[in-house]
């Protein structure tokens, strides 16, 4: 298909350049997500929509199979995808650390109740499962929900939003569309190639019920979504009348559409991706033209911000007991988990300090299964020294990397005009492609 491969080739090309600048490493594995999914020809369906509007209940009907807890109060901002593939459980910590569950333990990780202010710190859950309905090329994800009492949750479901292919956005016949849903709809419109509408719950309403709250939700997505084109989809996941026909359609859709809708998303992303670093350049500009005075004061609040991250590294050290002659197991995962929340810490200092994003890749952290022999095990000592190694080279590298985007600071004239000439060029060759990209739609 010469659409997908047009695109493919864009985004290839906008990481490329991405890649070349300190400032855009973020949008830089943005892109490279895009990348990887037009090459796996795979698309995710996000579930999306208000608390209790039986989101989970919907998922567990369309794969057959009772997988997801229902009616639970769901933590903040975990997300659960589900793949394709052979059972499996899996619980991600923002640390980067991934362990293996059973189903029935997954309420102990995703509940409010269980999982008080998501106390342990769980960013999300992947699931496999053989249902036939992911074979084709689909990944489900089951979101917290929109406008609950949670703010964090509506954050988490753009944030998803963001990265979905499709959505299937999740009404029910018991409330009727709300401020809250409404914005979320014109704000994600942008995002999603494809969006799906489901009303949920019809078994609580007489069929003349229905027919009135369809027609009043048709009128109302047409004026929000700008087309005169959409389709509604009446369920009930509790019973299962229409979830037959949804699925066959969604399925339909699939087979036919797969590459369109990859296309159609890949290419928004791709837009609000270039959009996203010719914000950040401006971001740059402004730290560049601050006033010396100004940026002295911030560049000594950053070398401050280094010294005490590499105060925090030898305390980490010795607190773990990564300092003496023995053997402790585990020591080894929990230092990486370390650096991985090390990591997003110094992201945190950088965009406080200079107002603009850096961006760390998070390692995963695959638990094993399998205990090591005792025996095999390197002394906490030496984990401990390569801790301390690895910590203070991504300082050193932070360090030269604020040099390098500061250089003019200190370096002759030439080279802040050849600087400021690239990222002049960079802007150029962003905006091109972001045009190219607003003529693909037109077209
Ligand atoms: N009557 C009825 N109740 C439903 C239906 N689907 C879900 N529910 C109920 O609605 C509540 C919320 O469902 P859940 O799937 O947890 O909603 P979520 O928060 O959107 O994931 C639960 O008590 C479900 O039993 C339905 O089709 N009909
Ligand atoms: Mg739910």
């Amino acid at each position: 298909m010469q659409l997908k491969n047009d695109i493919t080739d864009l985004v290839r090309e906008t990481k490329r350049l991405l890649d070349g600048s300190d400032i855009l490493g973020r949008q830089a594995a943005r892109a490279d997500i895009v990348l990887k999914k037009l090459e796996a020809e795979r698309i995710n369906i996000a579930v999306i929509g208000q608390f209790k509007r039986g989101k989970s209940a919907l998922v567990n009907a369309l794969l057959g199979q009772e997988l997801l807890p229902v009616g639970i109060i769901p933590v903040t901002s975990a997300v659960t995808e589900i793949h394709h593939g052979d059972p499996n459980v899996a619980i991600r910590f923002y640390n980067g650390l991934v362990q293996p569950v059973r189903i029935e333990d997954l309420p102990d990780y995703i509940s409010e109740e269980k999982n008080p202010d998501n106390r342990l710190d769980v960013s999300s859950v992947r699931i496999h499962s053989p249902s036939p309905f992911l074979a084709q090329g689909l990944t489900l994800v089951d979101t917290p929900g929109v406008g609950s009492f949670h703010k964090h949750n509506t954050e988490a479901a753009y944030a998803f939003v963001r990265e979905s292919d499709a959505v299937i956005f999740m009404l029910s016949v018991d409330t009727p569309i709300n401020e809250i849903e409404i914005e979320f709809l014109r704000n994600t419109r942008a995002f999603a190639g494809k969006f799906f509408f489901v009303v949920n719950k019809i078994d609580l309403v007489s069929p003349e019920d229905l027919a009135a709250f369809v027609a009043y939700c048709n009128d109302l997505l047409e004026k929000l979504m700008e087309t005169g084109n959409i389709t509604l989809f009446p369920v009930s996941a509790k019973i299962g009348t229409g979830i037959e026909e949804l699925r066959d359609m969604l399925l339909r859709e699939c087979r036919t559409g797969l590459l369109r809708i990859l296309c159609e998303s890949s290419r928004l992303k791709l837009y609000n991706i270039i959009v996203e670093a010719l914000a950040q350049i401006e971001l740059y500009w402004k730290v560049l033209v601050m006033p010396p005075l100004v940026l002295d004061r911030t560049v000594g609040r950053m070398e401050r911000e280094l010294d005490a991250f590499r105060e925090r590294v030898s305390t980490t050290v010795s607190e773990l007991g990564a300092d003496q002659d023995v053997i402790v197991p585990g020591l080894s995962e929990r230092l990486e988990a370390e650096l991985n929340v090390f990591k997003l810490d110094l992201t945190s200092a950088v965009t406080d300090t200079f107002g603009m994003d850096y961006h760390y890749e998070i390692e995963e952290l695959e638990q094993d299964e399998a205990v090591q022999a005792t025996a095999d095990l390197p002394l906490a000592r030496h984990l401990g020294e390569q801790f301390a190694r690895d910590a203070s080279g991504i300082l050193d590298d932070l360090g030269a990397t604020l040099n390098r985007v500061l250089l003019y600071r200190n370096t002759s004239t030439p080279e802040v005009v050849t600087h400021i000439y690239a990222l002049n060029r960079l802007v150029r060759q962003l905006r091109r492609t972001r045009n190219t990209l607003r003529h693909m739609e037109e077209s």
